[in-house]
This record gives structure tokens, C-alpha cells and sequence, in this order.
């Protein structure tokens, strides 16, 4: 019986997909887009990272690190660069969090042809993972003075023309 953990532990191991996290995924992208995403952390940690240094309310530094969200959109083959414009100038994404909170942005807000923000998916704080509260994944968007779309427990973007 001792030894049951280290077996489930080994058993899940072989298991195709598993041990990636999968069969979990940290967080997904669906709605108007060709295809849903799912991904779990290995594959976000195969994304580009960056870094972006923020006040929270008290005025305190906070060094976020993550995936910029413009490169999970990307991989979702949402509307952006050249084919935002026309039809897809309403195209939304709404943040959702764990405990159903969410927030609504427009596409743009996300594409650098219309703005040098970086609106990130952190998973580290000060070089450490989000905490349980937080995390794991929260969405940071720096240039917000209120941290009210900063949904924390990010666990889906959703994509919506709103047209
Ligand atoms: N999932 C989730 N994220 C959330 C909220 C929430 O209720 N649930 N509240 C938002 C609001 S209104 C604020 S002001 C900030 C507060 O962030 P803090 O808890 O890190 O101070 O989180 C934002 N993100
Ligand atoms: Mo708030």
C-alpha cells in the first residue's frame, strides 16, 4: 500500500497525453474561430514568454512573467494583423476565470498594429508561480489603471464578434 501513490504516479506516466496534462488543460480558447485550443502547460510552456512590470493598487512593483495573450490568440487563428479590419473590427474576447468572473476586451486591444500593450497570460509573480488564489494563469493587462480585467484563475478566452 506504501508504494500505491509511486505506482499511480508511474501508471499515468505511460499514458499517452497524461502526464503533458492533456487530459487537463490550463486554459481554453473557442468560440468564433476555426478551431478550439486547448492547453495545457507543457504546451504553454513552449510559447514565447515575456515579462511586463506593473503598480497593483497600492502602488507596489510587480514583475509578471508569462505568455503574451496575442500569441495564444495567433495559434487559435483569431482575425488578427492584415485580417483585422472590416467584419472582424467587432471581433470580442471575453476572459472567463474559475470562479466565472469575466472580462471583455475588443480583438484589437491584443494586435501591435494597433497598440504597443502586451496583455499577458502570467503564470509567475516576482519569479515565483501564481499562488492558488491568483493563479494558476492570471491575465495581466498593464495599461489598465483599475486591475478589474486582471481576471485571476484564468481558465477560458472566448471569441465573439459582436456584430
Ligand atoms: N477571477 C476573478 N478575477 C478577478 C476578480 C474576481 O472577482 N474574480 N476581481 C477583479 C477585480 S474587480 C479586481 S480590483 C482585481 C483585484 O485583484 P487582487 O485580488 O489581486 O487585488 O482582480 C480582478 N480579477
Ligand atoms: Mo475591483
Amino acid at each position: 500500500m506504501r508504494y500505491a501513490p509511486v505506482l499511480l504516479f508511474v501508471a499515468c506516466a505511460m499514458v499517452p497525453g497524461f502526464a503533458r496534462g492533456a487530459s487537463s488543460p490550463l486554459l481554453e480558447v473557442s468560440g468564433d474561430i476555426p478551431g478550439q485550443l486547448a492547453l495545457g502547460a507543457a504546451d504553454l510552456a513552449a510559447l514565447p514568454r515575456a515579462k511586463v512590470t506593473v503598480r497593483d493598487e497600492h502602488g507596489t512593483t510587480l514583475i509578471y512573467q508569462g505568455v503574451p495573450a496575442l500569441e495564444i490568440l495567433q495559434r487559435a487563428g483569431a482575425p488578427l494583423g492584415k485580417e483585422l479590419r472590416g467584419s472582424n473590427m467587432t471581433m470580442c474576447v471575453v476572459a472567463g476565470g474559475s470562479d466565472g468572473y469575466q472580462a471583455a476586451f475588443a480583438l484589437a486591444e491584443f494586435d501591435p498594429g494597433f497598440t504597443d500593450q502586451v496583455i499577458l497570460v502570467a503564470d509567475h509573480r516576482d519569479g515565483r508561480p501564481l499562488n492558488s488564489r491568483e493563479g494558476p494563469l492570471r491575465l495581466i493587462v498593464p495599461r489598465d489603471k483599475r486591475p478589474a480585467r486582471w481576471v485571476r484563475g484564468l481558465t477560458t478566452l472566448r471569441l465573439k464578434n459582436a456584430r
